[in-house]
């Protein structure tokens, strides 16, 4: 074992923004990641040169109950305003604790960077949504640089009742210029459009692109999908699991002006995709456990080497 991976720190426990409780995550090749346990929220994923993959605004509140505006919020149990909840749900707005004593996990050995964190029903919740729960999460950190989430969500109702939710990971993926960004693999598919009541559309054959607002919910896409930020010869590749829809959100100009906790430029260098079950809400028995996870990457990419070819990318393991 070499000195640099004795003294490395896997796991730091330390405070962040406005003393908030804060984990780091630190990998031998020099990536990291940050996640606060307000929220259960990564907040930051670098790779091995230190170059910030996630966007967190500028103007992000770290001041509870406000969530933070960047990064990847929980939205749990319920998916934007799909209910009766506050939008997104609660998860994003409570302090969650260090998971002590996780069940048994399929821990791949050679992660050593990564937390388990643990939100479990409070009284608070139960006023607004009756139900007892278990939220398990594990962020890993690859030695690779991958980023890791998984959830196991399990029924802890006493009363015999099923519950039924809806999830996303809203990941705030950080793009050089949003103008020079597509996205792949949902080339063809249907999506619900937040920006006209939910209409139900189909998407044309090719890559998306952006040029105005987007807010869609795609429909039973594939479990990868890709982000190219050609300006920075950089492709994201989502791969997902348990999570069968993929939200695309940008609010463009206007909606970026009249959020408060967002720059009225940043819209350009942020893109939010996010693995979720939406359509086909979740519905759990007491004592049955849900799972859904999805695991980042950040690979240098560039077409004319053929390096990544996105097709290339959606189509290998
Ligand atoms: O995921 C897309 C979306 O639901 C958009 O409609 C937009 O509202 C965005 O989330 C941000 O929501 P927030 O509640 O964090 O302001």
């Amino acid at each position: 074992m070499s000195t640099a991976q004795k003294e490395l720190v896997y796991v730091e426990h330390c405070k962040g923004v406005n003393g908030l409780d804060k984990v780091v995550l630190r990998e031998v090749r020099g990536c990291s990641a940050e996640v606060y346990l307000y929220g259960g929220h990564v907040t930051s994923w670098k790779n091995e040169h230190g170059e910030e993959l996630l966007f967190l605004s500028s103007k992000a509140n770290f001041n509870p109950p406000k969530a933070i505006r960047g990064g990847i919020p929980i939205c749990f149990p319920q998916f934007s305003n799909l209910g009766p909840l506050e939008s997104h749900g609660f998860a994003r707005n409570r302090f969650w604790s260090i998971d002590n004593d996780p069940p048994p996990f399929p821990i791949n050995s050679s992660n050593k960077a990564f937390i388990d964190l643990i939100l479990k029903h409070s009284e608070e919740d139960v006023k607004v949504w009756p139900h007892r729960y278990e939220y398990r999460l594990r962020i890993t950190l690859g030695p690779g640089g991958d980023l890791m989430l998984t959830s196991r969500i399990r029924n802890m109702n006493t009363d015999g009742k099923p519950f039924s939710f809806t999830f996303a990971y809203h990941t705030y993926f950080a793009v050089t210029d949003i103008s020079e960004v597509r996205v792949e693999g949902l080339e063809t598919l249907d999506y619900l459009d937040n920006l006209k009541n939910r209409e139900r559309f189909t998407e044309q054959g090719d890559a998306i692109t952006f040029e105005s607002e987007i807010d869609r919910i795609y429909l039973s896409t594939p479990t990868k999908i890709a982000i190219l930020d050609h300006e920075r010869k950089r492709t994201f590749v989502l791969r997902k699991d348990g999570l069968p829809d993929a939200v695309v959100w940008n609010p463009w100009d206007k909606k970026a002006k009249a959020m408060p906790d967002f720059g009225d430029d940043e819209y350009k260098h942020m893109l939010c995709v996010e693995a979720a079950c939406i359509e086909k809400p979740i519905t759990l028995k007491p004592g049955e456990e849900w799972k859904g996870r999805q695991e980042l990457s950040a690979v240098p990419s560039s077409y004319c080497s053929g390096q990544l070819d996105p097709k290339r990318a959606l189509q290998s393991g």
